[in-house]
């Protein structure tokens, strides 16, 4: 398995410098500057990838190549956003690039309520509280029906600490709502994100699964054509969450998609974090499952507890048997290598990490600071390695 890490171009505190100290040896990082929607010229692509070069590294994953939010809404005409996503891959391959991560998630990446859950050992973590969640659309963000998609007590729980809480702890929890879009401009204050959901009032599940259905047609052909391989991230957490539908939450969704386009160019991002945030996933049998469709991988572990709220454990800690996972893996690798030339490795990177030490210093994107990845990334590299790879 190819260890990766992930990099936020010239925005990130830390640099490709340090990354070479981890022992990683593929980048995963994006054009970050660039709205979503519009083309990755060749020239920035090119500047990019020559700066990762020279630091040693290769540019082994573009994540993401994000998708504008019309297309995940079905939104007018659409033909000049699917044109400019192809030649975006197209100029991605131009230059060998050819892992391309992406994620069909309305509105929102991935979601946190605490960006500082503090550890017994003194190091920070991300947490989801249910009823920090609930309290947020419930008594901040008011949502029609909020109340209905959680159970009794957690709404208990949200209206207590609704009537507890601070003017800096409700703000506090709005920046953490937000945090998941790294890279990305667009934050809401809650006025700027009830008028957000708006735009996809009345969205149901099958409208967002038709939306999905043409971007897959409208993109993999020519991904095939270009030997890119696209790679779907699930959904963090892998549930609906502000009235939003989710389709890429469990491995019913993960079927759907790779039938919805037979070809080797729709694959998956095995995200074990956020698929394992859900009880309703066992991380290990849907790797399995669709071992041969895992284009790249993240590896992470979260504790879960029984109202659905999930904490980010140490990489080897948490529900998810890492061990085994590493070893679906390499048993995938081992096949490729047998049955198909080319390339055959997986590349992973350690997903998220404990803000240990001197992290809490550096002001890095919350879930990507530079010693609590490396633990992860050095933990993970000790299983595989005693594994046998
Ligand atoms: C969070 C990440 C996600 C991921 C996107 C991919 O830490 O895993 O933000 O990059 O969902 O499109």
């Amino acid at each position: 398995m190819k260890e990766t890490w992930r990099w936020y171009g010239p925005l990130d505190q830390i640099q490709l410098s340090e990354i070479r100290q981890t022992g990683a040896v593929g980048i995963v990082t994006a054009l970050h500057e660039i709205p979503y929607g519009e083309v990755w010229h060749r020239n920035t692509i090119v500047k990019r990838r020559d700066k990762i070069k020279a630091a040693g590294f290769e540019w082994d994953v573009v994540e993401s190549l994000p998708l504008h939010e019309d297309i995940k809404r079905g939104m007018g005409d659409l033909s000049t956003l699917f044109a400019n996503y192809r030649q975006s891959m197209a100029n991605l391959a131009n230059e060998g690039i050819q892992i391309i991560c992406y994620n069909f998630m309305p509105l929102l990446d991935w979601t946190r309520t605490n960006l500082k859950s503090p550890l017994h050992n003194g190091g920070t973590c991300l947490r989801y509280s249910a009823f920090l969640m609930a309290a947020f659309e419930i008594c901040m963000l008011k949502r029609k029906d909020a109340e209905k998609d959680y159970p009794s007590k957690v709404i208990e729980g949200a209206y207590n600490w609704f009537a507890r809480s601070t003017e800096k702890e409700q703000s506090e929890l709005l920046n953490a709502i937000m945090a998941g879009l790294p890279g990305a401009y667009d934050r809401y204050d809650v006025e700027g994100l009830r008028y957000a959901l708006k735009s996809y009032d009345g969205l149901s599940v099958d409208d967002l699964r038709a939306n999905y259905q043409l971007f897959l047609n409208e993109v993999v052909p020519t991904a095939q054509e270009l030997g890119i391989k696209l790679c779907v991230h699930p959904d963090d957490p892998p549930r609906n969450i502000l009235g939003l539908p989710r389709i890429v939450s469990d491995s019913k969704d993960i079927d759907w998609i790779i039938n919805a386009f037979p070809s080797h160019s729709n694959g998956l991002t095995l995200c074990s974090g956020s698929l394992g945030a859900s009880p309703n996933n066992n991380v290990v049998e849907i790797a399995q499952r669709y071992a041969d469709r895992i284009h790249f991988a993240h590896l992470r572990n979260v504790r879960k507890e029984p109202d659905g709220s999930f904490e980010e454990t140490a990489h080897l800690e948490g529900d998810t048997d890492m061990a085994a996972l590493c070893k679906i893996l390499l048993d995938e690798e081992k096949r490729r290598r047998q049955q198909i030339s080319g390339d055959w490795q997986i590349p992973y990177r350690p997903d998220h990490g404990h803000e240990l030490l001197s992290d809490t210093e550096r002001g890095t994107f919350p879930g990507y600071p530079l010693i609590g990845r490396l633990r992860g990334l050095a933990e993970i590299r000790g299983v595989i390695h005693a594994l046998g790879s």
